[in-house]
C-alpha cells in the first residue's frame, strides 16, 4: 500500500465517510507528525476495547505516531491485551499464534523484500512479555540470531494480563499475583542482556513517561531495523488491573518504576550509530529547508 493507493479518485471524495476523508487529508500517511501535534491529526488508532487508563494503550498510541512510514508498515501481534488496540489501527495487522510472532515476522519481512525490492517495508512485532519471553522465546531468540531486519517491541506489563494474572518470565522476583499466589520464585529475565548477546543492532528500555522520547526511540528502532539488523524495545506498560493500580495513579506508577528500576536505556552498534546519526541529520536539514 502507498499513499497514492489510498487516496480516493477525484469525484469519489465527497461520498466517502468523513472518517476516511480525515484519514487521507489530516492523517499520518505520507507525512511526518510530531508528538506535540497530538489531537490535531487523525491518529491511526482512535478506539479500542482495552481497560480505561491502561498504560499499554498510551504506549501503543505513541508507537503508532512514531511509525516513519505507516503506509508501508505491517504490525505483527498475538494473543494478549495489546492486540486488542493494535488490531484496530489503520495499518495491516497479522495475528500470529501465541509464541509465533517473530517467526511470522521473519517470513513476512523476507517475502516483502523479494516482492518490493525498491520499497522499504517495515515490520514491527508488538507483543506482551509472556508472548515473547515465555512461549515465544525460541522464535524471538532465533530471529535475533538470524539477524532478521525487523523491530520487536515487548509490551512489558510483567504479568499475563489478558488471562487474569499469571506470572511471566518478566515478573519481578517475589511478586504475588492472582494466579501466582506463592510469589514468583525466579528473577525477572534479563531480556535486554539476551538481545545484546544475540547481536541486536539497537536495544532500548523505556517507560511511557516522556512521549517525545518514546516516539524518537521507536522511530530509531524501525529505521535501524530497515537497514542494519534486528532491534528491540522493552517498554514498561503497567497492568492497572492485575497490579491493582487505581487509574488516576497509573502515570505516577510509571514515573516511580522508571526511577526505581526501569530508567531509559539505549544502546546500539557502531554501524547503527553511524547510520542513525546521518539519517537524523538529514531529516533536520530537510525540516529547516
Ligand atoms: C498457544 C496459546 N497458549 C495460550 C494462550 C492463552 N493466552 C492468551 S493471552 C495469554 C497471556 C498473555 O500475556 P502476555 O503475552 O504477557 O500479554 P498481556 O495480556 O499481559 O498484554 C495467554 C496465555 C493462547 N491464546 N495460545
Ligand atoms: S488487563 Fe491490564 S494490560 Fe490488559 S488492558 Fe487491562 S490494564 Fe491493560
Amino acid at each position: 500500500m502507498s499513499f497514492e493507493t489510498i487516496r480516493p479518485s477525484p469525484g469519489y471524495e465527497d461520498i466517502l465517510p468523513i472518517e476516511y476523508q480525515d484519514l487521507i487529508k489530516h492523517g499520518q500517511y505520507g507525512r511526518d507528525v510530531k508528538v506535540t501535534e497530538m489531537g490535531k491529526f487523525k491518529e491511526l488508532i482512535e478506539e479500542h476495547p482495552m481497560c480505561a487508563g491502561c498504560a499499554m494503550t498510551l504506549f501503543i498510541r505513541l508507537t503508532m505516531i512514531a511509525l516513519p512510514n505507516p503506509e508501508h508498515t505491517i504490525n505483527v501481534g498475538t494473543a494478549g491485551c495489546g492486540r486488542l488496540a493494535i488490531s484496530q489501527a489503520n495499518i495491516p495487522f497479522i495475528y500470529g499464534n501465541y509464541g509465533d510472532t517473530n517467526s511470522v515476522a521473519s517470513g513476512l519481512k523476507r517475502g516483502l523484500e523479494i516482492r518490493f525490492p525498491n520499497t522499504p517495508k517495515d515490520v514491527v512485532v508488538m507483543a506482551g512479555d509472556g508472548g515473547l519471553i515465555d512461549i515465544g522465546f525460541q522464535g524471538l531468540m532465533h530471529s535475533w540470531f538470524r539477524k532478521e531486519r525487523f523491530t520487536t517491541i515487548m509490551l512489558d506489563n510483567e504479568v499475563y494480563g489478558n488471562t487474569g494474572g499469571q506470572e511471566s518470565g518478566m515478573t519481578m522476583q517475589g511478586k504475588v499475583l492472582k494466579m501466582a499466589p506463592r510469589g514468583k520464585i525466579t528473577e525477572k529475565i534479563d531480556a535486554l542482556g539476551l538481545a545484546r548477546v544475540a547481536g541486536c543492532a539497537y536495544i532500548a528500555r523505556i517507560a511511557p513517561t516522556n512521549p517525545a522520547r518514546v516516539v524518537r526511540t521507536v522511530r530509531r528502532a524501525i529505521l535501524i531495523a530497515r537497514e542494519i539488523g534486528p532491534t528491540y524495545i522493552q517498554a514498561y506498560t503497567s497492568c492497572n488491573i492485575e497490579y491493582a493500580i487505581p487509574t488516576p495513579e497509573v502515570m505516577q506508577d510509571a514515573f516511580d518504576v522508571e526511577k526505581e528500576r526501569y530508567g531509559f536505556h539505549e544502546e546500539m552498534t557502531d554501524e547503527a550509530k553511524e547510520y542513525i546519526t546521518r539519517i537524523e541529520k538529514e531529516a533536520k536539514q530537510k525540516s529547516k529547508a
